[in-house]
């Protein structure tokens, strides 16, 4: 039973590889059942490797070898070996030639990793490890070569044959076959590699840089979607005009081409000079995609397009440095968001998405630092932590250089590392030696797992106007980590007067500004900082724009939260005011004694406070709309010691309902006052007035079930809806419903869209969401549709991995739901491993649920972990769940 079938890969065992690539040549040729891959390299010995001799070892999966040869010569069946994973060569020269040719058959590939198919075009995945299931070789980042690709195909099938970099030759070749081939300048690793053949069209356009070299853009996609390329290229546009702006980052290639595919593991892929997109992160129009999806859009191009400098050219030594890239690019496309963007409601969704998601992977059995130690699968560790937290750490470093030192560090390290693999050591040393600061303990940040809590008590002395904080961190333990030690941690703080005022820019003391605000360097344990120069007792204004990702233990009261929710100049606070009040509120219902649970409702002051936010002048209305948004259950759910799904559940409706009800006349105003119907545009006006009539309908449409004129409210916003947006706000609404209006929303929705499958998945997802008492019922029968299906990672996604976040019904005391999540798991664990583990997510924190619940996930885990022919993936994430490491309430 406890034998460990799968072996972890640790940092610490990190060697420079052997041998190093000098150049790679691939011929790929694709026919109609299998592939053929010539791969012809030129390799020498690596001199700074610790062994001078022995094997060449390759990596290769999945792969049929048909020949070796080294320096021209057929190498003997008997001097070199293959394992389901490797091909080992017993002798070579210190310099050589080698040419491997392999058979493989994309076809059949479901797991999405590698050369495949979606829906008739060749596509490639090769991050993390998938280049080696194209063909055996040194399949690992630090070893960068230069590409050259030559693509051959049936012409009229694969009119575009496409790769990474410039492209140098195209012809004719006999029997209707045709041939392209692909030069890429710059040495990068395998894991950059990509390929596309198909029947695509294409939208062109150009951007010419600030040295006056002219690019030429190219989105290729499926002609039926060509019309909805238009915001994709401008927010390319947009993306490469920022970075030049801001860090000084001009492009490379000539050609930059991205392409949209329907099945695809994540979100995109920053292949060098060919990024590989979902469509859902490439294709909108208003009729089809929400302002989410523009939103998203716009973010996840200029993130694959960062990668260029920031992943491309400075690439990662190993992937425990995955952070190095992701959460520095990251933090990247949080700037450049927020630039383009209401800034404010910016940082809200990301510190929405970190306290939600991160801060709950960060006290699960699956907790890990940003820079894991140790992985059994590597496409396991694509997390938020090594991306939103890792992005939070890029953040902190800014706020604690300021701006001129971190642009300055962030300069020196593209100029000492461009086309080097490197560390996270690399990328802070950089930041210390531009700044001239030591930032060796700013590396435990990288080390140490878990969300450090802050506790802060306040003192006041009104004879010498001294006003003085006392802040002392904690972090909890995490699996492998019984101790931890204090980190340093900016805290951007500010302080106001009654009338709200802020007294920041008065006061005394040597304290280091930022902007509006005083950063306050915490390193210690426990710290003291005094403030004077003050005529009467401030108010607190702490861990302004959420300046490190910490947990604040609360200390304010109610009627203090209230206070900053009005007042607070830091808009990003003002925010976490009404948030944290709402979450205090939320969980008194939730852990308020039974018996006097009718009596006792929301207090008086709450409902006052968010009214003043509804009748407050806040002008940009994507931020009051965020204000007016109450924490999900989700997120309220991790103040609970022991969780009950039922009480949660109830609790959370019956506060949203009393909230709807006391505001039900401003919630209306609000609506009539911005809903409009005019032509669809994706302006900051716009998406914020959509927005907020969206929360004011979805707080109504609570009230709605015995009230006709708020469900006739629900059907007109739907039948009135000339955009995508509007129509999801409608649909979402009378899908909590149960009666006419839902079925007739959901059968009228279907037949609209059943052609369009980026649409389809919101109808899907929309049922999956659904509070409704029946929810667990139409999923099971959603399996069954025509329309779904295993082998489309978005459709899982829509389907399987939002019902697995609808934490009520998931959770729901029959067992129904975690058996209809576990069967599916096992069944799509044979076919795609990355997606598979993925959705086991919400059976990782079993320890926080009743006894009877615990034993289900338990089961449920067990399974995974048993099932014969379980994949990595799979039983890394199910086997550390199980684990015996505990999980605390936070
Ligand atoms: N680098 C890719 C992610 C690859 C995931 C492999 N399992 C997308 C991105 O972060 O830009
Ligand atoms: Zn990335």
């Amino acid at each position: 039973m406890d034998q460990q079938p799968f072996q972890p890969i640790r940092l610490v065992d990190y060697q420079p590889p052997e041998f190093l690539v000098e150049r790679l040549s691939l011929c790929i040729s694709l026919a109609a059942d299998h592939t053929l891959v010539r791969a012809t390299s030129v390799l020498h010995r690596n001199r700074d490797a610790a062994k001078k001799s022995g094997p060449l070892l390759l990596s290769g999966e999945h792969l049929e070898l048909l020949e070796v040869r080294l320096n021209g010569e057929k190498v003997a069946p008997d001097a070199y070996r293959t394992t389901p994973e490797s091909l080992e060569i017993d002798t070579v020269p210190d310099d050589f030639q080698l040419e491997v040719v392999t058979r493989l058959y994309p076809d059949r590939n479901t797991a999405l990793s590698g050369l495949y198919r979606s829906s008739g075009m060749y596509c490639t995945q090769c991050e993390a490890q998938g280049f080696r299931r194209i063909t055996y070789y040194l399949d690992r980042p630090d070893v960068l070569t230069r590409f050259f690709t030559r693509i051959e195909a049936e012409a009229e099938s694969f009119p575009v044959l496409l790769a990474n970099g410039n492209l140098v030759a195209a012809g004719r070749l006999p029997q209707g076959r045709h041939f392209v081939e692909w030069d890429d300048p710059f040495p990068k690793p395998s894991y950059l590699f990509a390929l596309v053949a198909g029947n695509l069209s294409q939208i062109e356009d150009s951007f010419v840089t600030r040295s006056g070299r002219r690019i030429v853009l190219q989105i290729y996609v499926e002609e039926h979607n060509r019309h909805k390329c238009d915001h994709a290229m401008a927010s390319l546009k947009k993306a490469m005009k920022w970075d030049e702006e801001v860090y000084g980052l001009e492009y490379d290639l000539d050609q930059y081409m991205i392409v949209a595919v329907d099945h695809f593991n994540m979100g995109a892929m920053e292949n060098k000079g060919l990024n590989i997109f979902n469509a859902k992160y490439v294709l909108a129009s208003p009729e089809t995609a929400t302002d989410q999806d523009y939103l998203g859009i716009q973010a996840v191009i200029a993130h694959e397009y960062f990668h260029n400098w920031t992943g491309n050219r400075v690439t990662c030594r190993d992937w425990f440095q995955l952070s190095l890239k992701e959460g520095l690019t990251v933090f990247r496309d949080q700037q450049f968001s927020a630039d383009m963007d209401s800034a404010a409601v910016q940082r809200i969704n990301e510190v929405r998405t970190l306290r939600q998601v991160q801060f709950r992977e960060d006290s699960s059995p699956l907790a890990h630092p940003v820079r894991p130690e140790e992985y059994v699968e590597i496409n396991n560790f694509y997390t938020v932590t090594v991306y939103n937290k890792g992005a939070e750490l890029i953040r902190m470093l800014y706020t604690l250089l300021g701006e001129a030192a971190y642009y300055r560090g962030f300069a020196l390290y593209i100029q000492r590392h461009d086309g080097q693999a490197v560390t996270c050591e690399d990328f802070v040393q950089a930041m210390a030696d531009a700044s001239g600061r030591d930032l060796s303990p700013f590396m435990r940040w990288y080390t140490q797992a878990g969300t450090p809590q802050l506790t802060i008590q306040e003192s006041w002395q009104q004879e010498q106007g001294l006003y003085g904080l006392t802040v002392s961190q904690q972090t909890p333990p995490t699996p492998g980590q019984p101790r931890k030690v204090p980190v340093p941690i900016p805290l951007l703080i500010g302080l106001l007067d009654d009338q709200g005022n802020d007294l920041t820019a008065t006061l005394s003391g040597d304290h280091e500004r930022r902007g509006d605000d005083v950063l306050l360097e915490v390193t210690e344990a426990e710290q003291q900082f005094r403030f004077t120069g003050l005529t009467s007792r401030p108010h607190l204004s702490v861990l302004r724009s959420f300046s490190a990702p910490v947990k604040l233990h609360s200390f304010r009261t109610r009627d203090e939260l209230a206070f900053l929710s009005v007042h607070d100049h830091d808009l990003f606070n003002r925010w976490d005011a009404a948030f944290s009040l709402s979450e205090l509120v939320l969980l008194d219902l939730v852990t308020e004694d039974s018996a006097d649970r009718d009596e006792r409702g929301i207090s008086d002051s709450y409902l006052q406070a968010m009214q003043s936010l509804v009748r407050s002048s806040i002008t940009d209305l994507s931020l009051l709309a965020e204000a007016l948004r109450l924490p999900t259950e989700n997120y309220v759910l991790q103040k609970l010691e022991q969780i009950d799904p039922d009480r949660l559940y109830q609790a959370y409706h019956r506060g949203k309902q009393e909230l709807a009800a006391f505001l039900e006349t401003d919630l209306l105003d609000l609506y009539r006052k911005y809903r409009s119907t005019g032509a669809y545009r994706f302006s900051r006006e716009d998406v914020g007035q959509r927005s907020l009539c969206g929360v004011c309908l979805d707080y109504l449409a609570s009230l709605a079930a015995h009230r006709t004129d708020l469900t006739e409210l629900c059907r007109s916003h739907y039948q009135e809806a000339g955009n995508m947006t509007d129509r999801m706000i409608a649909l979402t609404a009378a899908v909590q419903l149960e009666g006419d209006l839902r079925e007739a929303l959901l059968a009228d929705f279907e037949q609209a869209w059943h052609r369009e499958p980026l649409v389809m998945d919101k109808w899907f997802a929309v049922q999956a969401s659904s509070s409704a008492a029946d929810t667990v019922g139409r999923v099971e029968k959603l399996l069954h549709h025509p329309d779904f299906s295993l082998n489309n990672p978005n459709r899982v996604r829509a389907l399987i991995g939002t019902f697995g976040q609808n934490h009520f019904h998931f959770h729901h005391h029959s067992g129904s739901g975690y058996r209809l999540v576990t069967r599916v798991i096992l069944e799509l664990d044979a076919l795609n491993p990355q997606v598979a583990a993925r959705m086991a997510g919400p059976f990782v924190s079993w320890r926080r649920y009743d006894g009877q619940r615990q034993q289900q996930l338990r089961a449920s885990l067990r399974s995974m972990v048993e099932k014969p022919g379980v994949s990595r993936d799979l039983y890394e994430v199910a086997n550390k769940s199980l684990g015996d490491q505990g999980e605390g309430a936070g």
